[in-house]
């Protein structure tokens, strides 16, 4: 969870002001939850539709110490992209990341991790720059279910639709589901979502939701792709809570971020 705003990390009396009533939003909303599943219009709980990982081959599990953490997705056989937050300030030897299945924490194939890189301009108070990639010991082996994603070279406008899968909450604090989800959303222009954020999206971010709200990423998600036409646009990276409108959720901007992808790892 992304708090709002936080510019000022001395005055702490609005810091706890701010814990405490995102606390109490998360409890309120975690609590009407429990009693009534959100429902969309069409009468199915939001957060999305279970897929197949054949329909998403690029989609990784990433665990640590042996628990789902966060998403990520295939770019090439030494490679694999998430976002900074799901690895800043952590050791390789404590994941493993997982391809080819669509249930959290079984089958397909697992990889260990011999490095960590992740944006040496990642701003963490406001989740600027939010990328970061494992280098696989050894190389991942390609099949039906196992492919790495196209990254994107341009920018897409807004209304034009764009897929997030993985394996986060399907309602705002609910355990990860086993099987892989995927939600279709909509990119919304960078100006509308920074004047919904007050300010604080950049162009190294790109927003996708729904006025209704309802169709975002979740806790769990984050380091997952979004996607178009089997190629990556976005990396989960943050937003007010989860399905909360008029909160879209925000992805790392690939296109911005491509010239450093490339220095980086040659992709
Ligand atoms: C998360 O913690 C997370 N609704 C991902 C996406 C969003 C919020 C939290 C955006 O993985």
């Amino acid at each position: 969870m992304k708090q709002l705003l936080v510019h000022n990390a001395n005055d702490s009396a609005a810091w706890l002001y701010r814990e405490m009533s995102s606390a109490l939003t998360l409890w309120l909303l975690a609590a009407a939850c429990s009693v009534a599943p959100i429902l969309g219009s069409d009468n199915r709980v939001l957060g999305g539709e279970p897929a197949d990982i054949s329909q998403f081959p690029w989609q990784v599990s990433v665990e640590y110490v042996e628990a789902h953490r966060c998403g990520a997705s295939i770019v090439s056989a030494n490679w694999v992209m998430t976002a900074a937050w799901c690895i800043m300030g952590t050791d390789p030897i404590y994941y493993v990341l997982r391809v080819g299945t669509s249930i959290r924490e079984s089958g397909g194939a697992t990889y260990t991790v011999s490095d960590l890189v992740w944006h040496e301009d990642f701003d963490y108070v406001l989740t600027d720059r939010d990328i970061g990639f494992f280098e696989i010991s050894g190389s991942i082996s390609f099949d039906d279910n196992v492919q790495a994603v196209a990254l994107a070279t341009e920018e897409l406008e807004a209304g034009t639709t764009v897929t997030v899968s993985g394996w986060g909450s399907l309602q705002p604090g609910a355990d990860y589901p086993e099987q892989l989800h995927a939600v279709n959303t909509t990119i919304i222009d960078r100006s509308s979502c920074n004047d919904t954020y007050e300010g604080i999206v950049t162009e190294n971010m790109i927003c996708a939701g729904e006025p209704e709200g309802g169709k975002d990423a979740c806790n769990g998600d984050k380091g997952g792709p979004l996607v178009a036409n089997s190629t990556q646009y976005g990396i989960v990276s943050w937003g007010y809570g989860c399905f909360y409108p008029p909160y879209p959720g925000v992805y790392t901007n690939i296109v911005s971020l491509r010239s450093w992808i490339n220095e980086t790892i040659g992709v």
